[in-house]
């Protein structure tokens, strides 16, 4: 199982996600601290709102193996610069949330998400749970553990660790 990570605004919705993977009802609780006890590392939204508490985002990352930013469907404006996959040394997803939302503008979060780098993006509705068995079967499938080489052997051609070798170097240099 992949430890998820979980950055995004104030009620983008990222308690709730915890609450629907783990199959229980939702229940409002206000984050007032990053918990990392269970598969996923809840954040509070305003360490994504303000530029003195992000650095905490990335170091908290380090203890996850995919970093997800929550956004919702109906969010005005984007908080996510583009490219921010370079300094986060995980894979990253998006997940638009309150899809179900009256002003949900789906193309136009998918974009910031696409442009910040997210490799995924899965759409959801926490209270439905529609778009949470296609994440939890996403976060099932572990990451291969690689040995120091195997990971030098990827940074030396320029691929992160976590992608999968193109077929000529499969054999031989891994
Ligand atoms: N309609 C709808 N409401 C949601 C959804 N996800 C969360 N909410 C509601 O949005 C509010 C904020 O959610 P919360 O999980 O606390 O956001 P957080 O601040 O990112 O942790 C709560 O009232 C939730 O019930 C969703 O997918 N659809
Ligand atoms: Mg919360």
């Amino acid at each position: 199982m992949k430890k998820l990570f979980l950055m995004g605004r104030s009620e983008a919705g990222k308690t709730s996600l915890t609450q629907a993977l783990k199959g229980e009802e939702l229940h409002y609780v206000k984050t007032q601290y990053t918990s990392s006890g269970d598969d996923a590392i809840d954040t509070p939204g305003e360490y994504a709102e303000s530029k003195h508490f992000s650095v905490g985002l990335a170091c908290f990352s380090f203890e996850a193996d995919v970093v997800a930013i929550v956004q919702a469907a109906d969010e005005p404006y984007n908080l996510f610069s583009p490219s921010l996959r370079s300094f986060i040394l995980r894979p990253l997803i998006g997940i638009i949330t309150k899809i179900d939302s009256p002003h949900a503008n789906i193309p136009m979060v998918r974009q910031w998400l696409e442009c910040a780098g997210c490799e995924r993006i899965f759409l959801i509705n926490n209270v439905t749970r529609e778009g949470i068995s296609e994440l939890m079967e996403y976060l099932e499938e572990d990451l291969p553990h690689l040995t120091m080489e195997q990971a030098r052997c990827r940074q030396s051609i320029g691929l992160s660790e976590w992608s999968t070798l193109p077929k000529e170097t499969d054999s031989g240099r891994q």
